[in-house]
């Protein structure tokens, strides 16, 4: 008989198809727990997949006694209470690793398209504006010192970009890590004072909530710029738009927002600002590896194998 599983959330076609051909599928519309459906079928099932997005709560799990495996479709797993599942025995399975390269790619072209102005420059062309004059000058990168606050997989992959462009590296994050070279710092204020242009890789979640706070953004400076490819979460959003809006923070690169997909409609009118709607990951190749690892998490599990990529 094939296992019967809950979907949560809007999965990949793909995907669902790829599912379907080895589970019973029950579709819930929201990770709260408050389905009645879930009242049915809630004693059957013994796994649940998900996105980085909606996540699962403790109520869910709750009302799925019998819940062996949550599979995520993405690497950032705040949305999931793992703490509960953990309590419960339930293992919890993300996607690292397959969109790395990608998210690493796009936070060093959001670090470039912010500090040489980009997305502005393409507008000034557009709007008629090289006719009447030049554009202003903009900053270089490559001679800039990059923070990156989280020196995890994605950290060290946009490390290695940064390298390439001839910029220097420090990093902050829970830990020094002893096989690199990077200065550490274990205060990000003062790595916000000391470098030029600040990139978030962290993870969301409650121990990350609002790290870059006033006085990081502050720290940063009106020359200074930020780039988020992490969790809207980690920056206090209210004091980033004002210290954007009145040039106390240079520029942003973002595309991660804390109430997605609503962005600070202030930031529309800046030119600092280059926005994306929380794409990092969204390439076909890296979303379609991503679909097959939640898959293949589900399909190991099932088989009575250690998933592929649990959580630790
Ligand atoms: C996904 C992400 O867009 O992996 C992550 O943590 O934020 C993105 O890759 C998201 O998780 C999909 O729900």
């Amino acid at each position: 008989m094939r296992p019967e599983i809950v979907v949560v959330g809007q999965l990949m076609p793909t995907l669902m198809e790829a599912l379907e051909r080895d589970y019973v599928i029950h579709r819930l519309d929201d990770a709260a727990g408050g389905d009645a459906l879930l009242a049915k079928i809630g004693p059957r099932v013994r796994g649940l997949a998900t996105t980085g997005h909606v996540g699962c709560t403790a109520a869910l799990i709750d009302a799925l006694p019998k819940l062996e495996i949550v599979s995520c479709f993405g690497v950032g797993v705040d949305a999931v209470d793992v703490d509960h599942a953990r309590a419960r025995g339930v293992i919890v399975t993300n996607t690292p690793d397959v969109l790395t390269d990608d998210v690493a790619d796009l936070a060093v072209g959001l670090l470039i398209a912010v500090v040489r102005g980009i997305v502005a420059g393409d507008r000034y062309v557009r709007d008629g504006k090289w006719l009447t004059g030049r554009m202003p000058l903009m900053r270089k990168v490559s001679d800039g010192l990059v923070g990156i606050v989280g020196l995890g997989r994605i950290g060290r992959a946009i490390a290695h970009r940064v390298e390439a462009l001839g910029a220097r590296i420090a990093y902050y994050g829970r830990r020094r890590y002893g096989d690199v070279d990077y200065p550490f710092y274990d205060d990000l204020v003062a790595l916000a004072r000391d470098c030029d242009f600040l990139i978030l890789s962290a993870p969301g979640g409650a121990d990350t909530r609002h790290m870059v706070n006033r006085d990081v953004i502050e720290a940063l400076g009106p020359n200074g710029a930020l780039i988020n490819i992490g969790r809207g979460s980690l920056v206090d959003e209210p004091a980033l738009v004002e210290a954007l809006v009145s040039g106390r923070l240079g520029g942003a690169g973002l595309d991660v927002f804390e109430d997605e997909p609503h962005v600070p409609e202030a930031l529309f009118a800046l030119d600092t600002v280059v926005l994306q709607p929380h794409v990092a990951s969204a390439t076909v190749q890296t979303r379609q590896a991503m679909a097959d690892l939640v898959a293949a998490n589900l399909r190991a599990h099932f088989s009575g194998e250690r998933p592929l990529t649990p959580l630790g």
